[in-house]
Parts: structure tokens; sequence; C-alpha cells
């Protein structure tokens, strides 16, 4: 029993405000006063929380938090208003700009942190009470490249098809551009277990992370390689035999161009494209290629970039080949990164993309979910502008002109930030939804303050692709809504009342019910309740007799035209830049333990800024030598965009010719100043990962 249940009686069970891996946690006293602990009985994080998940309670009370709507005033500074004014000042936003720009000026950009109901509800708050086409999100960001793949050679995209539990009895675990021990440390229970089964752990990363440090093998890689070493392991599964030719033949198509590519990617030229030694690349093939069960898994390193979704694409030929995919403790996986990163790319706040994982270009899918609408099929816009360029065509031609941002912090969190800032300057109107004064929401004509996490009902789901529940443990402030009540009553404001009327979140969950039946992410069978009494519930879960489904594929068919997994060749091609005589390093980007993302939650605890209170450069000392340079100078950092100023960091985990920064703070240490917005063809991942840059000692002023 917990300690917490003997000291309190109204214990609440619900989950981290964080990232994707949800943990199970339990909330008592007030929400002035709140006591947190990890939830032992929930079978995920099974009562294990990182330091983000203990210190969440201080989001709820603290000092900066928002707790009265903000409009800009005449003389160009944000005040405190009514929501009355707040909402109409948007809603006269929205509609001048219509009335002069078309109904796509108005655009939204939403979040893989809002729960599924909210993220449903702003895909119809789009489409149905703006009309417009032009509606993405954050998740573009993240895990699209490994969606799209997923999408292409399965038929569908859950992050992983399996419960994380079944990664403690894999035998060998390929895991590439992941830091789990930092990202999802109570993850690493599993993958503790699954060395101490006896289980072998290889890591791909340019970093000696901390998740590398526990690795059995760690291939040190350039970065941008990925494709080049997943040929070269794909050469010797080839070449060594090791191929699993029946489940080839009878499960997938498309092989024999992947085994040609593959040809001409013998171990000497992997190693000169990667850097990766011969021996590791063969020791990682050989481990791989004999062991009874094996796991594939990717996480941001291989995904963010230009060529995201053809990285992907050569690991799962190499599942594929090897006949993991649906084999016990086996297969490929994505690890899905943000809160409800998997529900959030489900429900139709994606530009192409309608209600159930059903695409908006689909007839069938158009007039299904336009019944449950009550609309036209028609009335449903087409496919508008991916997250990157619809920030990039801000107040330009063709653009959008007012925007509404719920979830997000784009100034500090998308590519070539101070571009997207100049942007977001240019609208005609901008209003965010959020819990804090962001770098985003300083921008804006009018913020609205957000009821958070352990103050609202709603489900996740969480990167299992099992759908969990939220408890609503405390009141919100007096004067701050639900995001659910902002849409509901702006929907009001422009006269598309009657089909925002809703009773409480549950209502929503049931008309996305509706909306996903017959979907590929169908989560028409689960309810409320199913979900507590099974500790929540994978999709698809097609009535409310069915259970749901933890693991897919387990019958060796797909949903593909085909009904067989289709294998991609691709070829390595190098990232939009790679290092020059003017820019000789590579600068790669990612995150730190005590930080979440734009860091508009976590730089606001104490515990977690002394734990990281500013940004280092990361370099090699062979690296800092050549530059004359100590632990904890101060470098320029310059990239073709723009440059910034950052305190290194010497260490050896670090390949000689990389840089590495954390994203975390905005400002003048924004790393995303510097990023390159190279898109990738399919997914519009942005190539956050590799650039070239320079650097140079700071001489103090
Ligand atoms: N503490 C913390 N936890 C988080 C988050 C957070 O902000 N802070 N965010 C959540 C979210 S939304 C996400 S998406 C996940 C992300 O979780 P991860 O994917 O684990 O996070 P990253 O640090 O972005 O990248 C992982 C690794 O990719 C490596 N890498 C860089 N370039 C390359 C390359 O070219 N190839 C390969 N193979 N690897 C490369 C980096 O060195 C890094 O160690 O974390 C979630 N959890
Ligand atoms: N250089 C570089 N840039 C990156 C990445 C990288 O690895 N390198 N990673 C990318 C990835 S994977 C991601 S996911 C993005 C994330 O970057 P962002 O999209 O900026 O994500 P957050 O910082 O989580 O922003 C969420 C904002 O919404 C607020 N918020 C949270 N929940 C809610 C809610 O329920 N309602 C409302 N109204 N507000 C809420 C928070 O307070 C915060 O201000 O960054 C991307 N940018
Ligand atoms: S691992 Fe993720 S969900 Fe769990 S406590 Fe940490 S941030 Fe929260
Ligand atoms: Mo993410």
């Amino acid at each position: 029993m917990n300690q917490l249940t003997h000291k309190y009686e109204n214990l609440i069970a619900t989950h981290c405000p964080y990232c994707a891996f949800q943990c199970g946690m339990l909330i008592a006293g007030t929400r002035d006063e709140a006591v947190i602990s990890g939830n032992a009985e929930f079978p995920v994080n099974r009562g294990a929380l990182c330091v983000k998940g203990w210190t969440a309670a201080e989001t709820l009370n603290h000092p900066e938090r928002l707790t009265t709507p903000l409009v800009r005033n005449k003389s160009g500074r944000l005040e405190p208003a009514s929501w009355n004014t707040a909402l109409s000042r948007a809603a006269i936003g929205f509609h001048e700009a219509q009335a002069k720009y078309g109904r796509d000026a108005a655009g939204i950009f939403g979040s893989g942190a809002l729960t599924n109901e909210k993220t449903y509800l702003l895909g119809k708050f789009a489409r149905v009470a703006l009309g417009t086409s032009n509606i993405d999100y954050n998740g573009r960001f993240c895990m699209s490249s490994a969606a799209a793949a997923g999408n292409k050679a399965f038929g569908i995209d859950r992050g992983l098809p399996f419960p994380v539990a079944d990664i403690a009895d894999a035998e060998v675990i390929l895991l590439i551009g992941s830091n789990i021990a930092e990202t999802m440390p109570p993850l690493m229970q599993y993958f503790d277990a699954q060395r101490r089964n006896g289980g072998k752990l290889i890591v791909v990363d340019p970093r000696t992370s901390t998740t590398a440090q526990a690795a059995t093998l760690h291939l040190r890689l350039t970065p941008g390689s990925d494709a080049a070493l997943a040929n070269g392991l794909m050469h010797l599964m080839v070449r060594d035999e090791w191929i699993d030719e029946e489940f080839i033949l009878g499960n997938t198509v498309g092989f024999e161009q992947v085994r040609s590519t593959a040809a001409s990617y013998w171990p000497e030229r992997v190693e000169r494209i990667t850097g990766v030694p011969e021996a590791q690349i063969i020791e990682a093939a050989r481990m791989l290629g004999s062991a009874k069960s094996a796991m594939i898994l990717t996480g941001r390193g291989p995904e963010q970039q230009s060529q995201g979704v053809n990285n992907v694409l050569a690991f799962i030929n190499i599942a594929l080949a090897l006949g993991l995919v649906g084999k016990p403790a086996s297969g490929y996986g994505c690890l899905t990164g943000q809160g409800n990163g998997q529900g959030g790319r489900e429900h139709g706040q994606k530009a192409d993309q309608l209600p159930g994982y059903r695409k908006i270009d689909d007839t069938a899918a158009r007039e299904h979910i336009a019944a449950v609408w009550g609309i036209a099929e028609e009335e449903i816009p087409k496919a508008g502008k991916s997250a990157y360029e619809m920030l990039d065509a801000m107040g330009q031609s063709g653009g959008v002109r007012a925007m509404l941002v719920m979830g997000s912090n784009v100034v500090v969190s998308s590519p070539r930030s101070e571009r997207i800032r100049e942007r977001l300057k240019k609208l005609d109107f901008l209003a965010v939804s959020d819990f804090f004064l962001s770098e985003t929401a300083e921008l804006a004509d009018v913020v609205f303050p957000a009821a958070q996490w352990a103050e609202e009902e709603g489900t996740m789901t969480n990167l299992e692709g099992r759908v969990i529940l939220r408890h609503r443990a405390f009141a919100p402030p007096d004067g701050v809504m639900t995001d659910i009540e902002l849409l509901c009553r702006l929907a009001a404001l422009l006269d598309r009342a009657e089909y925002f009327t809703y009773e409480s979140t549950r209502d929503v969950f049931d008309e996305l019910r509706q909306a996903t039946a017959g979907g590929l992410a169908d989560y028409s069978g689960i309810t409320y309740e199913k979900i507590e009494d099974q500790n929540g519930v994978f999709w698809p879960c097609k009535s409310e007799a069915d259970a749901g489904t933890p693991r897919l594929f387990t019958d060796g068919r797909f949903p593909t035209k085909s009904g067989r997994a289709q294998f991609h060749a691709v070829q390595h091609q190098a990232p939009a830049e790679v290092p020059t005589a003017r820019f000789p390093l590579y600068l790669t980007t990612g995150r730190l333990l005590s930080q979440y993302q734009s860091g508009t939650q976590t730089r606001r605890i104490g515990q977690l800024t002394k734990m990281s209170p500013e940004p280092l450069a990361e370099l090699h000392p062979q690296t800092a030598r050549r530059y004359g340079l100590a632990q904890g100078d101060k470098v320029w950092i310059e990239t073709k965009r723009d440059a910034a100023k950052f305190k290194i960091k010497v260490t050896p985990n670090i390949r000689e010719d990389t840089v590495f920064l954390p994203f975390h703070w905005g400002g003048a240490q924004a790393a995303n100043r510097l990023t390159n917005a190279a898109l990738d063809p399919i997914s519009r991942m942005p190539e956050f990962k590799v650039c070239a840059a320079r650097i140079s000692k700071v001489i103090e002023e």
C-alpha cells in the first residue's frame, strides 16, 4: 500500500502532465499543496516517476500561473480582461481575417500534449466552426516520420505495437537515436530487466548518451547516416543468411529491391559513411541476426531528419527481413514522445486527417465524419498546410492571417525560430491558450488561461497505444477555463453553437467514439469505465465486448492493400546540410532529463532549474583543445541561419565532429535559432538533428 493512502482520504489516480510514458500518479491534498506519488498499481510505470513527475504539482499553484485572460491594449501591452472581452476579440479576429482573405486565412496550431477529447474537438473546431483547411500541430516536429513510415510499411501507425512489458523478454534490442534514460527514465526498468534476463542492448547514437552507457554495444555513428547503417546491417543479414525467407515470402512484398539495394552497402563502405568501425557493424548484425527474439526501436535521432521517413523504413526493412514483426517480444516500434503524442496523431488535428486516423481525401471517410458532425460532406475542407509550412506562410500572401495556438510554444520549438517569431508578428491576430505566458503567448493579441492536467478529465493514449484516463483532482483556479469550454464558447460566437453542445468531457469522448468507429484507430468500444477496469484499453477496440488489442500483427496480416507488409528500398542520402570548410562541425539538438520541451513548465520549477539552469553546448575534449577552449568557457555557435552564445560542457561522450545543444530554452539561447528547416518530403519533419555549424570562443566584453 502506498504511504499516501494512509495519510489522505481523497487520493485521486491520474497521470503525469508530461511525456508519452504517462506514468500513473496518485495525487492528494489541495491544489495549493498537492502531494504526488507514483501509482504502483498502474502497470506501465509500476510506481516509478522521474524528477519531472515528482515535481509536477508545482505547476498548479505557481505564482506565474495565468488566471485571467489577457488582451493586448492600444498601447501594445497585454492586460487582464474578462472572458467575454477576450473571446469576442478572438471571434472578431478570425472573422475579419476570413472576410478579407478567405476561409483558409484562419489557422489552428494544436499539440500532442492535449487530451484525445481536445484534439478531436480542435479538429472539428477548425473544420466546422472556422471552415478552414489550415490546422496542424507540433506532432509534425515529433514522430511524424515514424508515423509515415509505419503507415507505408504496415498500413497502420501505432508507435509500439506491443506493451512495454514485452521489452523485458526480447533477446536483443536495437535502439536507434533514443535516450530513454533521460527522456523516459521509468521505461529503463524494462531494459534493465531485459539485460538481467541475459538480453543485449545495442544503442545507435552520435553521443555516448546516458542510455548508450547502459548498452552492450554502442554504435557512435555520424549524425545523419542512419539509413547507411541500416542498409549495412541488411547487407550482412543477406550475406550471412539470417533472413527469414518464409516470412518474407508469405507475409511481405518488395524484398527483392531491398536485397539488391543492400548489396552495395558492404561493411567497409558503411564504415566510411557512418564512422562506425566495421567490426562493430558486423558484431551488431550477428547479435540481431542470431537472436530468437529482437526488437528494433527508434526515437527522434533518426526521425528528425530530412530523410527521416527513409531512415525509419530502412530499419523496418530489417525487422521484416528477420521475420520479427508480430512475433513474441519482437518487432519494430517508435517511442512516441509527447504525453498524447499517439492520440494526438489520430483524431484530426493534422492537416490531412480526420478522426480515427482517417484520410481527409478519402470520400468514404469524409462522409462518415460529416454524418457524425451533422454537416454535408462538401463542407469539410480539404487538406491544409503542414506545421512548418503553415507557420512559415503566416502573414504572407496565401497564408494564415489569424491563428490560435493551443498547447505549443512555437517560438522556442520550431526550426529557424527567429524567422517564425517574425512571421507571428506579421499575423493580423494571434490567440494562445496556455497555463503560463510562454514566449509564444508573449506575442499574442489574446491569451487564454487554460486548466491544467490535474484540473480536468480526459483520455490520453500512451506510447503503447493504451488509452488511459486522467481524473480531475482539483477545480481550476477562479477565472481559468478548460480548453473544451474555450472552444465551445468561441464556436458559439462564430455562430456554430449547435455543433458544440457538450455537457461534459465524456460527451466529447462519446462523439469521438462514433467518429472513430470503423477507422484504423477505432475507439468505439472504449468507455471511461472500461479504461478504469482494465488499467487502460489498447486500440483498436471495436465494440463494448472487445477488450482491446495489446499486440498488433500477431496473425501475420497487415492492414495494407495487399494484406502484406511492404518493404521499401531506400538509399543513404546526405542530410540537407553537411559540414564544410566554413561550417566544419555537425550540430545536433535534443533533450536533458530535467527539462521538458520548450521549457514553459519545467523552467519554472526550482528543483529542475537547479539541475539544468542553462543550456550547455556539449563538445569533445579534442575539439575543445583544437579551439583553445576549457570547461565553462563561452562560445559562439553559428550556422547559416544565426549565431548564439553558450557555455560549453567538455565531455568525451560525444563525437569529435559534433556539438550537441538542448532546445529547452528560448530567447538568445534558443537552439532553434540555429537549426535547419529542411523538411522530409513525405512527413514534412524538419531536420532538427543535423546541420552544419562553426564555433568560436567568446572574448568577454
Ligand atoms: N526529459 C525530457 N523527456 C522527454 C522530453 C523532454 O523534452 N525532456 N520530451 C518528450 C518528447 S515530446 C519526445 S519526442 C521524446 C524524445 O526522446 P528521445 O528521442 O530520446 O530524445 P532526443 O534527445 O531528442 O534524441 C535522442 C537521441 O538522438 C541522438 N541523435 C542525434 N542525432 C542523431 C542521428 O543523426 N542519428 C541517431 N541515430 N541519433 C541521433 C541524440 O544524441 C539523442 O541522444 O522525449 C519525451 N521525453
Ligand atoms: N531543436 C529541436 N527542436 C525541437 C525538437 C528537438 O529535438 N530539437 N523536438 C521537437 C519535438 S519532438 C516536439 S514534441 C516539440 C515540442 O515543442 P512545443 O510544441 O513547444 O511543446 P511544449 O514545450 O510541450 O509546449 C506546450 C505548451 O503548451 C502548454 N500546454 C501544455 N499542455 C496544454 C494543454 O493541455 N492546454 C493548453 N492550452 N496548453 C498546454 C505548455 O505550458 C507549453 O507552453 O519541439 C520540437 N522542437
Ligand atoms: S517519465 Fe514521463 S510520464 Fe513519467 S514522470 Fe517522467 S515525464 Fe512524467
Ligand atoms: Mo516530441
